[in-house]
């Protein structure tokens, strides 16, 4: 079958790019263009030709999946850009839906742009860690200038087709036939003769020679660890400092050896990765979703507010229920500050806040929720509680409701079973602060049937949230594989590390805090309650708390009390090291016996990841998780795991299965029972298989 079609109209050579679903320059279809282009300029009776896409989009990029793996030989989508850009008959191309990457590359080496006003026109490379590479970085600033280039190649986002009319990347923006435009547009250039104006004859405006620099200095924090940022201003320099021939070759070495790097890997793992969570066995193209019109959410401490904004913000009016009048109140006033906040940034206008303000119905009666079509319960976190609460409102609600439950750590099939209507009963787990991470663990119980499941993961897209079906176990995928981290943090620096020290390693290694710096910003004290509830279920094994509880009980919950792991001054978030912090670790290894030592930072690392890996392993062994992926998918939105890194699973695979197995068996012979091998890992190790071959 071809991926690209040839055919005459008008006098013009129609070259269409048809490799659904986003045209992607997979293989073959350089090589179609590269043979259409030959058949137009080899036919007398063409006078022009224009590439344009079929179906719903132009052209997406190169394929993501052969990025850095051409077959040998076969024309690339270089080859067909300096063909299209050496043709004698003007080339023109015709832009409608997304012309991204390398499509909007070959369009850049086009001699006309035509594009409908709402097309999506960008350079995403920078997503996947690599620059743009097929000249990219020098033809895009030869059109609309250095800095508007950097901006657009830097942060990934596309522009629209009227949008980039009015910079200069496109010559017309036109609302309809496009295609018929284009081949006019085409056929009009031809007539007026040649020759046609290659962007690679342009010269570059820069209107500040600073910017390179200041660009350096502006992405350092949102590029911590990467390199493909500085990448990708460099070739722009490039394009400025030489000329286009040398600007060009320079962009090609870098994409060539970027393109092969680790942290391109990792994104381009990411990429699948998160298209893939979509597919969840029992459901199909075909399912059924119910209609969401009403949501209600119980309980209106800080997660629930946070989601009932989450139903606003998903156009969904939502009633939030709670017992106490103040604590409503006090909702509200949040929610309304929160909003003003986003306003006061530019990022949400007054009138949207107020329409989404008035979604929020805040309710006293429990009854007031009985016509909502999807409740979410965010009471406190106590089975009892629970129990009770379903059980109420699987009286109140209509039959055809939808419940879950916003527990992190409790038994869904259980809280199912305390209703008459278990099918429509499952977990939704969300991040704190819930209107802000995009992370949603969606609990699958036994019995939940696979219609409410789809309509559940459908309400939790509509709410901007990246939604993860998550089995039913202790934590669900994301808190059971933090336990390992926390703990084994907490027993370093019993052992020897500071605070400091591990914080340092983890964000070295590209989280964007380490776990002491989270915990005070989280609070000490609610770890604590909880552990002083549940110490005595922790058995024999070492107890990882002592550290923690002595802060609280000297006051030290964190931030909020300007002392913690660290100390903070008044009005600061920084963290400050402390010397009374540190006296009183040494006394706390002291009393547990424990000689302190010196611990490398490779150490730190090991100890602090291989728990998460290990778990990961047990996770998907126990069908809690589908795939690899989705668990790479909750770190990376859930836990700031580094997108550079490509999530813990992904990680492990980049260091070596048997190298971390045997890390973990060294671990659990010195260390604890908590660091059983997965059985997993064990076998993943002996056959020599990875976790993206287990995916695959
Ligand atoms: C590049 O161009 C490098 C050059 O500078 C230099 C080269 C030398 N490749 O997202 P969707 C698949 S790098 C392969 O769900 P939407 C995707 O996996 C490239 N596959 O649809 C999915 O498959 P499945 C620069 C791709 O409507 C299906 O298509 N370009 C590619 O929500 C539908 O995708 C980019 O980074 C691809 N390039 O969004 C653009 N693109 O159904 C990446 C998509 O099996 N793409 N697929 O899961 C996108 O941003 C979105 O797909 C797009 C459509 C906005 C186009």
């Amino acid at each position: 079958m071809s991926l690209v079609k040839y055919e005459k109209r008008d006098g013009v050579g129609l070259v269409l790019v048809d490799n659904p679903p986003v045209n992607a320059f997979s293989v073959g279809v350089p090589r179609g263009i590269m043979e259409s282009l030959a058949a137009a300029a080899a036919d007398p009776d063409v006078s022009a030709v224009v590439v344009a896409g079929s179906g719903r989009t132009f052209i997406a990029g190169a394929d993501i999946k052969r990025l850095g793996a051409w077959p040998e030989g076969e024309p690339n989508l270089r080859d067909a850009i300096e063909v299209c850009e050496a043709s004698e008959k003007p080339v023109v191309a015709a832009i409608h839906g997304h012309a991204l990457g390398g499509g909007l590359e070959l369009a850049m080496a086009c001699h006309y742009r035509v594009s409908t006003a709402d097309a999506r026109l960008g350079q995403p490379e920078v997503k996947i860690g690599v620059p743009p590479g097929a000249g990219g970085t020098q033809r895009l600033p030869r059109l609309v200038g250095a800095a508007k280039a950097l901006e657009m190649i830097l942060s990934g986002a596309p522009i629209s087709g009227a949008q980039a009319a009015g910079v200069g990347l496109v010559d017309r923006a036109v609302e309809r036939d496009l295609v018929d435009k284009a081949v006019a547009f085409a056929a009009e250039r031809a007539a007026s003769g040649g020759p046609h104006p290659r962007v690679r004859d342009r010269e570059v405006r820069v209107d500040d020679p600073g910017i390179f620099d200041a660009m350096r200095k502006q992405i350092e924090r949102r590029a911590r660890g990467m390199r493909a940022p500085y990448a990708c201003i460099e070739c722009v320099e490039a394009a400025v400092q030489l000329p286009f021939d040398e600007g060009i070759a320079r962009e090609y070495e870098i994409f060539d050896a970027q393109v092969r790097s680790p942290e391109a890997a990792a994104l381009r793992h990411l990429f699948f990765a998160e298209r893939q969570i979509a597919r969840v066995p029992g459901i199909g193209k075909d399912i059924v979703t119910r209609d969401i019109r009403e949501g209600a959410v119980i309980g209106a401490g800080t997660m629930g507010s946070g989601i009932a904004m989450n139903f606003a913000n998903a156009g969904i009016p939502v009633k939030l229920f709670d017992l106490g009048g103040e604590q409503l109140d006090r909702a509200m006033a949040a929610i309304e500050r929160n909003y003003a906040s986003t306003v006061s940034k530019g990022r949400l206008s007054e009138a949207a806040m107020r329409e989404r303000l008035e979604r929020i119905t805040p309710v006293l009666e429990l009854e007031a929720v009985a016509s909502a079509d999807f409740v979410i319960e965010a009471v406190f976190e106590e089975m009892a509680l629970k129990l009770d609460t379903f059980a109420r409102l699987d009286a109140i609600c209509k039959p055809e409701a939808i419940i879950a439950s916003n527990t992190s750590y409790l038994d869904v099939n259980r809280i199912a079973a305390a209703t008459g209507r278990a099918s429509q009963v499952l977990g939704t787990h969300f991040f704190s602060p819930a209107n802000v991470m995009r992370l949603l663990e969606v609990v699958r119980t036994d019995s939940v049937s696979d219609e409410v499941l789809a309509t559940t993961l459908g309400v939790g897209r509509r709410m901007g949230k990246v939604p993860v079906v998550s089995g039913v176990c202790h934590g669900f995928i994301g808190n059971r594989m933090l336990e390992g981290y926390l703990r084994e943090a907490a027993f370093l620096v019993e052992e020897g590390a500071l605070p400091q020290d591990v914080d340092r390693v983890l964000t070295d290694f590209g989280f964007p805090m380490g776990p002491f710096a989270v915990s005070d910003l989280a609070g000490l004290d609610i770890g604590w309650r909880s552990r002083r509830d549940h110490h005595a279920a922790e058995d024999e094994r070492r107890y990882s708390g002592t550290i923690g509880d002595r802060l609280c009980e000297r006051g030290c919950f964190g931030q909020k009390t300007g002392s913690g792991y660290y100390r903070y001054e008044a009005g600061s978030r920084a963290p400050i090291p402390s010397p009374e912090v540190e006296a009183l670790i040494k006394e706390v290894s002291a009393e547990l016996g424990i000689e302190r030592r010196a611990i490398d930072d490779e150490e730190i690392l090991s100890r602090c990841i291989y728990p998460v890996v290990n778990e990961g392993a047990k996770v998907l062994d126990e069908g809690i998780a589908l795939r690899a992926g989705d668990i790479d998918i909750v770190w990376l939105n859930g836990y700031g795991f580094p997108a550079h890194r490509g999530g813990p699973m992904h990680y492990a695979d980049h260091v070596g299965i048997a190298s971390i197995y045997r890390r973990v068996c060294d671990y659990h012979e010195r260390h604890g029972a908590w660091w059983q091998p997965a059985p997993l890992l064990e076998r993943m190790a002996r056959e020599g298989t990875t976790f993206a071959e287990r995916d695959a």
